[in-house]
C-alpha cells in the first residue's frame, strides 16, 4: 500500500490528498480504525456516487409496483430511474396493478421554474388518479423543485383530502439534499414509516412471520428468497421493497421479526419499527451459500420451534447439495484468483462471501456512500459526528405505540440475547475482511484506474460507469448493481449462478488480447491529476 499511496494518492494536490487519505486504509480486522465516510465528494473528482433522488425514488420506492411514483422535475430524472436498476416484480394476478412499466413525470419546463410548478404537479396527480385510481400516489422532488420552493407536501395533503380513497404523499428528496444516495434512503424510510407502515393491522395466523428489509429483487433475487422462505414454512409479511405492494408495507408492523439484508438503505425503518411496535431486528445476509444457511438458522433460533428448526435444516441440507456440487465444479477455475469490489452500500461486503466460496481473495473493497458503521460496525454509532449535511435530513421522533407495541417480542429478544443471539447489530465490512486488504470509501475514477493498474485483479466488481473503462484495461468487470443482465445471485440457487458466471469471466481468453493502456503508454498516470498544482 505504501507504493499505492505514492502512485495513487500523492499525485493529488496536497489538500485533496489530505482528505482522500482519510478514506483509504489497509485493513486490520483485529484493530478496526476510523475511516472517513458519508462526507461530500471533493469537487473535480469523478465519483461513482449518485444523488439523493436516486436513493429515494430509484432505490427504495422504485421496486414497489402499485404506488404511482411521480417524479416532479425535468424528464431526465424520471427517465434515468425508470427500471435501469433491474428491480423485478410479479403481480399477484393478471389484473393486479403494476405501474413499474410506466415512467410518470411532470416534465418540468423553464416556465415552471420561473412561475412555480405546483399547478403542474396537481394536474399530474389528478391525471394519474383519473387514469388509474391507484391506492397511492407518491411525489418525488428533484433539484429544481427544492430550488424554486414548490411545497410538494402541501399539494399531497390537498389532493389526498380531495380524493378520499388514495394515499398521496411526497418526498423532499432533491438530488442535492445530501452527499449521496444515502440521504435519499433515509428520506424514503421516514415517509414510508409516516404514511404507510401501520395502516393495516390485519394478520394471518401463520406462526413464523418475518419481514425482509433491504432486499430489492434485482435480477430476481427476492423471488429466490421468497421460495426459500416458503419451503421452510416462514411467512414473509413484507419485503422492503423487492417484489412489494403497498399493502405489504401497511401491515409490516404485525411481523414478529425484521431481517435486515442491506443495512445501509433501510436500518432506519427497522429502528423506528422497533421503537414504535417492539419488533426486534437482526442482520442477515443471503449472498453466498454459507451465509444463507446461517441466516435461515437465525430465524429458526429466534422462534425456538423444534419443527421449524428441523425443517430449516432439511432445506439447508438439500440446497447445500446443489451449491457444494457447483463449487466443486467451478472452484478449480477460480481458486487463488483475486477480486476487487466497489459497490454502493452493502454488496461490496456481502459478495466477498461468494468469492470466498470460490476460493478467491478480495484484495480491495469499498462502498460508494455507506457510513462509518457499515465499515466499522454499529458500535461506532455514538461517535459519528453529525455534520451539517446529515443534520439536513430529518430525524423522526418516534414513540411507543400505546396499543400496538409488543412487549412479548421484546421479552423474547431479551431472553435470546441472554443466550448469545445478536440483535440490532451489524459488525460492518472491516471486521470480516482480511488483514492487509485495502478499504477505500467513495473511490474516485482515477483511484480505481490506479488500483487496476497496480494490482491487476482477475475480476473487478462495480457498476456501469466503471465497466467499460476497466474492461478496456483488459480486466473483466462484473456489475454487482445490475448483474449485467444476469442473476439472480441471492440464496443457494443464486450462488450457483454466480459461481458459474465468475468462473467463465476469469477464464475468458479475450481479456489477454486487449492491450491495456499502461502496456503501450508509459506515462498514463500523467494524464490525470499530476502537475499543474
Ligand atoms: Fe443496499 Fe442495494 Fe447496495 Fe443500495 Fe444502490 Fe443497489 Fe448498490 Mo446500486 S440498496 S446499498 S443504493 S444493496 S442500487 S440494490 S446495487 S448502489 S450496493
Ligand atoms: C443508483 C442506482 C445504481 C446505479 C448502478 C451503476 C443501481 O445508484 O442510482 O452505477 O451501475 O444499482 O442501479 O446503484
Amino acid at each position: 500500500f505504501e507504493k499505492l499511496d505514492d502512485t495513487m494518492m500523492k499525485t493529488y494536490p496536497t489538500k485533496v490528498y489530505r482528505k482522500r487519505k482519510k478514506a483509504a486504509m489497509v485493513n486490520d480486522p483485529g484493530e478496526v480504525k476510523e475511516i472517513q465516510a458519508n462526507v461530500r465528494t471533493i469537487p473535480g473528482i469523478i465519483t461513482q456516487r449518485g444523488c439523493t433522488y436516486a436513493g429515494c425514488k430509484g432505490v427504495v420506492l422504485g421496486p414497489t409496483r402499485d404506488i404511482v411514483n411521480i417524479t416532479h422535475g425535468p424528464i431526465g430524472c424520471g427517465f434515468y430511474s425508470w427500471l435501469t436498476r433491474r428491480n423485478q416484480t410479479r403481480p399477484e394476478n393478471e389484473t393486479s396493478e403494476n405501474f413499474m412499466t410506466y415512467c410518470f413525470s411532470t416534465d418540468m419546463q423553464d416556465s415552471n421554474i420561473v412561475f412555480g410548478g405546483e399547478k403542474l404537479l396537481k394536474d399530474a396527480i389528478q391525471e394519474a388518479y383519473d387514469l388509474f385510481h391507484p391506492k397511492a400516489i407518491a411525489i418525488f422532488s428533484t433539484c429544481p423543485v427544492g430550488l424554486i420552493g414548490d411545497d410538494v407536501h402541501a399539494v399531497a395533503r390537498e389532493m389526498k383530502a380531495q380524493f378520499g380513497d388514495c394515499n398521496v404523499f411526497g418526498f423532499s428528496c432533491e438530488g442535492y439534499k445530501g452527499v449521496s444516495q444515502s440521504a435519499g434512503h433515509h428520506i424514503a424510510n421516514n415517509q414510508i414509516f409516516k404514511h404507510v407502515i401501520g395502516n393495516d393491522d390485519s394478520r394471518s395466523d401463520s406462526k413464523f412471520r418475518v419481514n425482509l428489509l433491504g432486499e430489492y429483487n434485482i435480477g430476481g433475487d427476492a423471488f429466490v428468497l421468497e421460495e426459500l422462505f416458503e419451503k421452510c414454512g416462514i411467512e414473509l409479511v413484507a419485503t422492503f421493497s423487492g417484489n412489494s405492494s403497498i399493502d405489504h408495507f401497511a401491515n409490516a408492523h404485525t411481523a414478529d421479526l425484521n431481517l435486515i439484508m442491506c443495512h445501509r438503505s433501510i436500518n432506519y425503518v427497522a429502528e423506528m419499527m422497533e421503537v414504535k411496535f417492539g419488533v426486534p431486528w437482526t442482520k442477515v445476509n443471503f449472498i453466498g451459500a454459507e451465509q444463507s444457511a446461517k441466516s435461515l438458522r437465525k430465524v429458526g433460533a429466534y422462534f425456538e420451534d423444534p419443527q421449524l428448526i428441523s425443517r430449516i435444516e432439511e432445506v439447508i441440507a438439500e440446497e447445500m447439495l446443489k451449491t457444494d456440487e457447483a463449487a466443486a465444479k467451478y472452484r478449480p477455475g477460480t481458486e487463488g484468483k483475486t477480486a476487487m469490489l466497489f459497490v454502493g452500500g452493502s454488496r461490496a461486503h456481502h459478495y466477498q462471501d461468494l468469492f470466498a466460496e470460490l476460493g478467491m481473495k478480495t484484495l480491495a473493497a469499498g462502498y460508494e456512500f455507506a457510513h462509518r458503521d457499515d465499515y466499522e460496525g454499529r458500535r461506532v454509532l455514538p461517535s459519528i459526528k453529525v455534520d451539517a449535511d446529515s443534520r439536513n435530513i430529518e430525524e423522526l421522533h418516534i414513540e411507543k405505540d400505546p396499543e400496538r407495541y409488543s412487549q412479548a417480542l421484546q421479552d423474547r429478544k431479551a431472553a435470546l440475547m441472554e443466550k448469545g443471539m445478536e440483535f440490532s447489530d451489524y459488525e460492518g465490512m472491516m471486521a470480516q475482511m482480511e488483514k492487509g486488504a485495502l478499504v477505500i470509501d467513495d473511490i474516485s475514477h482515477y483511484e480505481m484506474e490506479k488500483l487496476v493498474e497496480v494490482y491487476k485483479p482477475d475480476v473487478f466488481c462495480a457498476g456501469i460507469k466503471e465497466k467499460y473503462a476497466v474492461q478496456k484495461m483488459g480486466i473483466p468487470l462484473k456489475q454487482l448493481h445490475s448483474y449485467d443482465y444476469g442473476g439472480p445471485y441471492a440464496g443457494f440457487d443464486g450462488a450457483v449462478n454466480f459461481y458459474k458466471e465468475i468462473e467463465r469471466m476469469v477464464n475468458t481468453n479475450v481479456w489477454g488480447l486487449i492491450k491495456a493502456p499502461w502496456s503501450t503508454q508509459s506515462a498514463m498516470s500523467a494524464k490525470y491529476a499530476r502537475g499543474k498544482h
